[in-house]
């Protein structure tokens, strides 16, 4: 970067003119001078009530005898981001996001283990501060964010699961909170779609990152992971013109898919495509196609769009899929329209190594929800939770 791309944004003006910082740091450092730190204070006043005033040699007179916030990172029950457990998710309306696990792999055609992925993003989740630099956004400051636990799946019966799924989702999206699902197999995005169009008087539409296009009816005799969008488009608002595919590609596409989302009008746009044509031409396409005639737009992301190299805890990893930095871009632009949540789906933390997987799920939420944020989207007119 030169020193000409510090001008002062327009946002700051007048505090930004030493010429240290390109474009977006420039953005970032200035950005973080607007925070609030009320939230964060009530966080440590909290913390001092309920975890009692910390030994007497500690300086810092922040920090409780028991840790009961954010710090340390490595400490605390495993919720997503550390946020508080709902126990009781008839409350859920409280919250401006409601974070919710569903464990089941009963779809998987190959590498199992997406049972575990809730588990394995919440558990390197709390690697991860509520603020992101780049972004200008304070998660804490900005919104509240629950976590419901997980949605009680029946783990050698597909139906039944999906069933339970759709109640679950249509319950946490009627409620008001913005929806994040940890998947959990590809299988999933049916009944999820299911709760939130049943919520809709319009259409839903979906934009969906993955190497696999997951549109044939079904697959070993049932509607596994590779099935979800024939089911979900066949429901009557969720319509195939409204599917935006991104990322699709190699050689593990079924063919019987490939005919149905031809047939039916899905888009596609390969890795090549995206890149070629830019990521953001490629994310402004996508929300054209997913927004068109649209009340509200899903976002369902399988970790699988990316490179291989960057998802070993996968049950299909393709090389030649995105880099991360793609894809977080196409997420971030995304997100600069309304969402009606996303999911998160087939992260297996039993094939991961190092946790890279599940921390690339976590990333992705962390960035749809703080461009949601920066967007006015969150907190959502829909949210009954009250700062
Ligand atoms: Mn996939």
């Amino acid at each position: 970067m030169t020193d000409n791309a510090a001008e002062p944004t327009q946002h700051h003006p007048g505090t930004l003119r030493h010429g240290r910082y390109g474009v977006e740091a420039a953005y970032a450092v200035a950005a973080e001078a607007e925070l609030p730190t009320a939230a964060w204070e009530r966080e440590v006043a909290r913390g001092l009530e309920l975890g009692l005033p910390a030994a007497d040699s500690i300086g810092d007179r922040r920090i409780p005898t028991f840790s009961r916030g954010e710090l340390p990172h490595f400490a605390g029950i495993n919720t997503f981001l550390k946020a508080p457990f709902v126990e009781d998710v008839r409350r859920c309306g409280e919250y401006d996001v409601a974070v919710l696990g569903a464990p089941f792999d009963g779809g998987t055609t190959y590498r199992p283990g997406t049972r575990f992925g809730p588990q394995g993003i919440r558990k390197i989740s709390a690697l991860y501060g509520p603020y992101s630099f780049e972004l200008g956004v304070d998660l804490r400051e900005s919104i509240t964010i629950g976590d419901l636990g997980d949605i009680f799946t029946i783990p050698g019966n597909i139906e039944k699961t999906f069933d339970q799924i759709t109640k679950a989702v249509a319950h946490v999206y009627g409620s008001g909170a913005f929806p994040v699902v940890l998947g959990g197999d590809h299988s999933i995005g049916y009944p999820t779609v299911r709760g939130v169009a049943r919520q809709l008087q319009g259409n839903l539409g979906i934009i969906h990152f993955d190497r696999h296009v997951d549109t044939q009816e079904t697959d070993l005799d049932e509607r596994m992971h590779t099935t979800p969008w024939f089911h979900a488009t066949d429901l009557p608002n969720v319509p195939p013109e409204n599917l935006v595919q991104i990322g699709i590609g190699g050689w593990q596409a079924p063919r019987p898919g490939v005919k149905v989302g031809r047939e039916r009008g899905t888009t596609i746009m390969t890795v090549t495509d995206c890149v070629e044509m830019g990521i953001e031409a490629a994310a402004e396409r996508a929300l054209e196609v997913a927004w068109r005639g649209a009340e509200a737009v899903w976002l369902s992301f399988d970790v699988d769009c990316l490179d291989a190299a960057f998802v070993p805890g996968t049950g299909w990893p393709e090389p030649g899929g995105f880099l991360p930095r793609e894809v977080l871009k196409f997420v971030q632009l995304v997100s600069e329209r309304p969402l009606a949540g996303i999911e998160v789906v087939e992260c297996s933390p039993p094939y991961d190594s190092a946790e890279i997987t599940s921390l690339v799920a976590t990333r992705v939420i962390c960035d749809v929800l703080g461009c949601l944020v920066r967007a006015g989207h969150l907190p959502s007119s829909r949210s009954n939770a009250a700062l």
